[in-house]
């Protein structure tokens, strides 16, 4: 019989690609979809799975239709990647980025530890709760530091998943992700936001792209590779908690270089601080302005994680190259802008 899967934010990046993995593993696949305003479920339809699953009307914010939703659907395993997950947004919102993000996830524990301990649970934990790192690379045993209400609601969420699976033999791990992105990825985040405009100004649509943080460093992977690792946590006898990285770290200025090379447009950095600007090599325009407004509170500045433990306990390891990722992520957002069909 196949195994039943509940997804929720599946309607986000890694809810489309881990239903899509899901689905050719021959899971039944139950999305958890919050109610809003406008359907959204371009992502899923993106990838031509969008037919495939059933969807059931879930909110994090609701204990009693969590409850209802699990009891419903009697799912064998739980991933839970819903969550307000930019990081610029949980500055303005702390305190709704912490019920969502933190108490929703116990919320979903508990409605485990009532319903049925026998279900598998999986929470998207994050290397946002590494914040200002303690140590360079970043691994399972690494001091955690957030430097913002959504790293510390994570880190709460973190540890509940931990104490749930300590306290009341619930198989439920916790994948600390390194920053993976692709084309799905959502166009607030920095490097969807570089391909996009980068595209548009190729395109003559638009003159610059406004960034903040240039000397930010992540660690950054292709998401279809790490929803793999997500299920092969899952799968395995024992819960535990794992990183999921590439073992390379990059910088924002980097990313822009690159994905600029791929639409054959050549950006040279000049000037220092707020001053520092990205200027077309052919034409010494400048494409790349430094914006104080995308500036953090407080910022992490570096991540680079150690895959160590994912690569020889799950044999999981990532295909996609860096530089295979911001191409395919520039190409696919020229492709779109020039044939006027941007859905997200
Ligand atoms: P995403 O694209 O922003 O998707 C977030 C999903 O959560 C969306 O489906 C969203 O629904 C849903 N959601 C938000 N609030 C909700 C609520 N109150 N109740 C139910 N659903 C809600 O995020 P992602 O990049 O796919 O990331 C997936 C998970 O991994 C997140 O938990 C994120 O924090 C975590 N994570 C991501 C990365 C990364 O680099 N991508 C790294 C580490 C951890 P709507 O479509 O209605 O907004
Ligand atoms: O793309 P970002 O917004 O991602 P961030 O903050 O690293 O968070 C992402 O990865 C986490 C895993 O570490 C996830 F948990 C989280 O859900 C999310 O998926 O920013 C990346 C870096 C930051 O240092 C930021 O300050 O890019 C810098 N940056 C510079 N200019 C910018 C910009 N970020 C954004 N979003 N927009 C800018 O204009």
């Amino acid at each position: 019989m196949s195994k039943r899967a509940l997804v929720t934010g599946i309607t986000g990046q890694d809810g489309a690609y881990l239903s899509q993995l899901l689905l050719s593993k021959g899971y039944e696949v139950y999305g958890a979809v919050r109610r809003t305003s406008s359907i959204n479920t371009a992502r899923l339809a993106d990838l031509g799975i969008d037919k495939d699953i059933k969807t059931v009307e879930f909110d994090l914010l609701e204990m009693s239709n969590i409850l209802r939703v699990v009891e419903q659907t009697k799912p064998d395993e739980i991933y839970n990647l819903a969550a307000q997950s930019f990081v610029a947004t949980s500055f303005e919102q702390p305190i709704y980025t912490g019920s969502v993000d933190g108490l929703g996830v116990t919320r979903v524990l508990e409605a485990i530890r009532t319903l049925g301990k026998g279900i598998r649970f999986y929470q998207a934990s994050t290397s946002e709760m590494f914040g200002k790192v303690q140590a360079t690379p970043q691994s399972e045993t690494t001091p955690f530091y957030p430097r913002s209400p959504y790293g510390a609601a994570k880190l709460y969420a973190h540890w509940m998943t931990v104490n749930y699976r300590e306290a009341y033999d619930i198989h439920a791990s916790s994948g600390i992700l390194f920053n993976h992105e692709s084309p799905l990825r959502g166009t607030e985040f920095v490097t969807r936001k570089i391909t996009l405009a980068l595209a548009r100004i190729q395109c003559g649509e638009a003159r610059e792209v406004r960034l903040g943080n240039l000397a930010a460093k992540r660690d950054w992977g292709f998401a279809g590779d790490y929803v793999e690792g997500m299920w092969r946590m899952v799968q395995q006898p024992k819960a535990d908690d794992y990183i999921l990285a590439t073992g390379e770290t990059h910088s924002v200025e980097e990313f822009v270089c690159l994905a600029a090379a791929a639409l054959g447009m050549e950006i040279t950095f000049e000037g220092d601080g707020l001053q520092r600007v990205g200027r077309d090599g052919k034409t010494g325009r400048p494409i790349v302005v430094v914006d104080p407004a995308f500036f953090r509170p407080t910022e992490v500045d570096l991540l680079l994680g150690n895959p160590h433990k994912a690569t020889t306990a799950l044999g999981w390891q990532r295909k996609v190259s860096f530089q295979q990722l911001v191409e395919d992520m520039a190409r696919k957002d020229f492709d779109r802008v020039r044939d006027g069909c941007l859905r997200y």
